[in-house]
């Protein structure tokens, strides 16, 4: 029976719903001697989530990105160790009671349990506070994500120890993109794409901001994706002015902007993507004004995009300045005022296994990185909000637009929305 469910599970992971385009157990063995090589002589320890904490009924449960990207585990409750001669991922044992509710799972006593995990060393969850005090003698210091629950504990458990944030070394490995997750990305990217074309449809005065998000979801949900990459903004009118606006219920007026920023998160991997465009079908003479402000200091962002720059807004080389310097040279409020004092966010971040993906704020853009360029106008007592935001690889002379289908230019959004009354 034991030896039969194995099977089952083993299978289950050898075929995975996104097969062609999975990381194969090589680079993530290669992920995890890069960690230990940056790590010297400590030993790193880090939890993945346990079915209980964020596996809920709304959410459904999925693994901590770092978690992932060291193991590509997806299964809850399991536990890396590293020390600086071996690394063991520990799994819980079958639990058939949790079991009937969410399904098999592969467990430390099946066989075939190291060819389904790249592990070569598979131990039991259940056993990891019995070796836990060799496994701390064999190196000097403790690296382990502190943000995570289970570090007061272990902490509790190793009081002599020293411990450090395993965030940054993690961070920095994780900002540059390897080709499978370039391409990983592209494809949330592309699926994201035509969620916005779709919305475009649906963005019309008198239908309400959830049914244009509603159109957006069920096409990458349709097309296999998992989850949103984050919580989808649709904002009408003054709405498209609030940041992180996401009840997405107000009836779209005729006249108004509609800003959609709204990306999907498929095989772990999401993409950011805004799009500003008139609920009628054509920009008036001040949208367009503005819009074209804001495109401008994004084509300024893109032109000037090359390792070597910075996301910080005090840093040198740094892009958001230049967000910064373009808003207050073109155009005006209605005070007369120039307008950079509406651009209330940061240019870009980092996009991977999360939206906004870890970084090392210490380092510049380098080769293979993924950020989005997104400069925003924000003018409540004009009840208009802009933001244009697009995916960009960096490479070796500049950056390469990974959103380069979804029309950017007022006229190009024009042509398309034009048939509408
Ligand atoms: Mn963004």
């Amino acid at each position: 029976m034991t030896a039969l469910r194995g099977f089952a599970a083993l299978a289950l992971f050898l075929f995975p719903a996104f097969g062609a385009d999975r990381i194969s157990f090589d680079e993530y063995r290669g992920r995890r001697a890069e960690l230990r090589k940056a790590n010297g002589d400590a030993v790193t320890i880090l939890f993945g989530r346990a079915e209980k904490e964020h596996g809920d009924l709304r959410s459904g449960f999925f693994q901590e990105a770092n978690f992932y990207y060291l193991t590509g585990w997806t299964e809850p409750g399991a536990i890396l160790v590293m020390t600086p001669s071996s690394e063991v991922l520990l799994i819980p044992r079958r639990n058939e009671e949790q079991e009937r509710w969410t399904g098999p799972k592969l467990a430390p006593e099946d066989s075939g349990v190291q060819a389904a995990t790249g592990f070569d060393a598979v131990m039991a969850a259940e056993t990891f506070e019995a070796n836990l005090y060799k496994w701390a003698e064999s190196g000097k210091r403790i690296f382990t994500l502190f943000d995570e629950s289970q570090v007061d504990d272990l902490k509790k458990l190793l009081p002599l120890r020293a411990f450090s944030d395993a965030k940054l070394p993690i961070a920095r490995l994780r900002m540059k993109k390897s080709p499978s997750e370039i391409a990983l990305i592209q494809h949330a990217t592309d699926v994201s794409m035509d969620a916005h074309r779709a919305a475009w449809e649906m963005a019309r005065p008198g239908a309400k901001e959830f049914q244009v998000a509603a159109v957006m979801s069920g096409l990458y949900f349709s097309a296999g994706c998992e989850r949103h990459s984050y919580a989808p903004i649709v904002g009408s009118g003054p709405n498209g002015a609030i940041l992180h606006y996401s009840k997405n219920t107000r009836t779209i007026d005729r006249g108004e902007l509609v800003l959609m920023d709204v990306a999907a998160e498929c095989a772990m991997y999401g993409s950011d993507i805004t799009r500003t465009i008139p609920a009628n079908g054509k920009f008036t003479a001040r949208q367009r004004e503005l819009y074209d402000i804001v495109l401008g200091a994004q084509n300024a962002v893109l032109d000037a995009i090359k390792p070597g720059m910075m996301l910080g807004k005090t840093s040198p080389n740094s892009l958001n300045k230049i967000v910064v310097d373009y808003f207050n040279t073109h155009g005006k409020d209605k005070h007369g005022e120039p307008l950079g004092k509406y651009y209330t966010h940061g240019v870009s971040h980092h996009v991977g296994l999360d939206v906004h993906d870890p970084f090392d704020p210490a380092l510049p853009l380098a080769p293979n990185m993924i950020i989005t360029v997104e400069p925003g106008l924000y003018i409540p007592e004009e009840g208009i909000g802009i933001r244009i935001e697009d995916m960009v690889l960096i490479t070796e002379n500049g950056g390469k637009l990974m959103t380069a289908a979804l029309p950017r230019e007022a006229g190009e959004i024009e042509k398309i929305l034009s048939p509408r009354k």
